[in-house]
């Protein structure tokens, strides 16, 4: 990766990368979309099949010279079904974004109706936003969480396809810590004569080890992306049924793609016999039980996950009652070294660039083989920076680090600057004890 070609070649571009890898070795990411790619993974982004185009599908490519290009591809689609119980999987589709796109294509025509849950509520911006393609080229509908338990309401989501008549029912989320029932979905879809697409970009790596409730038996299309729970590269699947296979593929090729990243394609197949190994299954179950961990480590802190808690990879923390904005504490948390994102918690009544909530998530911590006992730190931590660290520091990430790290452990009285510089240390100190990509610096 960081090898001396590049370093040759291109120094700037060498540098950066130093840095970035390092910013990864001594921060803790929990933004719960992220992760950290095995080096088999990122050995098969890049490679040679970065160089070559292959459009179209297996056995029947625009180019010559495909046939490991058909090779690797069956051996994705093989494993992915593998894992995913299904009956047909597109392996190409670039991202979540555009799996989503490939789907209302393959299913819906212009102005059709779609039911899903909205972004403010935790839904995706591809599940209907006025600003995405799923809000302006269909006739986007949308179901909320109860206002005060903040669970989905599937007795208001019949109502609501009662009500709407969708051709679509969206089943998934960005920013959910609860489980999402898909039989139910499957009987409000039936219901109303709806097709019950299922979107799991955040939950895949969970429903692949079994912890949490599988979409396959139940929708007709599931997206999700690769590079999350499940902890591959950067990109997306489709499953669907038989008899829906040739309308998502033509969706995807030549409908919203032309030619596939085929060294992607090589990485899935790599992450989904990764998916397969030993420790997948445990390592998914970990992220649920750090994730808790977390949760109840800010409980004790007076902080109020929304919903009181998860049973996922994700915490939505609602920051109304700490006087602090969602986009204050993010930048907080970064300065020390806590990197989380701002997120609107349901009936927000901030915009969605300041926001009430943070989304702290476990995936990318559980694989530095962090537990319960780290968790427990960081939600002390956290709560430290949230509640010390808001005056007089600065926002800048690493600013102070050699200091800190030298008056580390002398906390006490010190000014609110200090809280956050004295944690992004103990916070670097904790991330070489859990060391990621040793080998990549050279
Ligand atoms: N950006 C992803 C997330 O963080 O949830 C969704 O696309």
């Amino acid at each position: 990766m960081l090898d001396s070609a590049l370093a040759q070649v291109d120094p700037e571009t060498s540098q950066i990368m130093r840095d970035e890898l390092e910013r990864q070795q001594t921060t803790l990411m929990m933004i719960p979309s992220e992760n950290y790619a095995s080096r088999a993974v990122m050995r098969a982004m890049g490679s040679v099949f970065t160089n070559k185009y292959a459009e179209g599908y297996i056995g029947n490519r625009y180019y010559n010279g495909c046939e490991n290009y058909d090779r690797i591809e069956s051996l994705a689609i093989e494993r992915a079904k593998e894992v995913f119980h299904c009956e047909h999987v597109n392996v190409q589709v670039h991202t979540g974004s555009q799996a989503n796109m490939a789907t209302y294509y393959a299913l819906l025509e212009l102005g059709d109706r779609t039911l899903a849950m909205s972004v403010d509520q935790g839904g995706h911006l591809t599940h209907g936003k006025k600003q995405n393609f799923s809000g302006q080229f269909y006739e986007a509908h949308f179901y909320s969480v109860d206002p005060d338990t903040h669970l989905i309401d599937y007795d208001q989501v019949l109502e609501k396809a009662k009500e709407v008549r969708p051709k679509l029912i969206l089943a998934g989320a960005s920013a959910y810590p609860r489980i999402i029932d898909f039989q139910i979905f499957r009987e409000i879809a039936d219901e109303v004569g709806a097709y019950l697409m299922a979107d799991i970009a955040h939950i895949v790596g969970l429903v692949a080890a079994g912890s949490h409730p599988d979409p396959v038996p139940y929708a007709d299309v599931v997206t999700s992306t690769t590079h999350k729970t499940l902890r591959g590269p950067r990109g997306a699947i489709i499953t669907c049924k038989q008899e829906l296979a040739s309308r998502i593929d033509a969706a995807v090729f030549p409908g919203v793609q032309a030619g596939p990243l085929m060294q992607i394609v090589a990485a899935k197949a790599v992450c989904f016999k990764e998916a397969q190994s030993f420790g997948f299954r445990e390592y998914q179950r970990q992220i649920i039980r750090n994730c808790q961990a977390l949760g109840q480590s800010l409980i004790e802190e007076g902080f109020e996950p929304v919903t009181g808690g998860t049973d996922n990879h994700l915490l939505l923390i609602d920051l109304t009652n700490k006087d602090i904005t969602g986009r204050e504490a993010a930048d907080l948390l970064d300065a020390a070294g806590i990197v989380c994102n701002k997120n609107l918690v349901p009936y927000d009544k901030r915009s969605a660039v300041e926001t009430s909530g943070i989304r702290p998530g476990t995936p990318a911590v559980t694989t530095r083989g962090m537990r319960e006992e780290q968790m427990y730190q960081i939600g002390k931590w956290m709560a430290e920076v949230i509640h010390k660290g808001r005056d007089g520091q600065s926002t800048m990430p690493f600013e102070g680090i050699e200091e800190a790290s030298a008056t580390s452990g002398t906390h006490e009285g010190h000014d609110s600057g200090s809280v956050v510089s004295r944690i992004r240390a103990e916070v670097a100190d904790l991330c070489a004890q859990f060391p990621i990509y040793l080998d990549l610096g050279d």
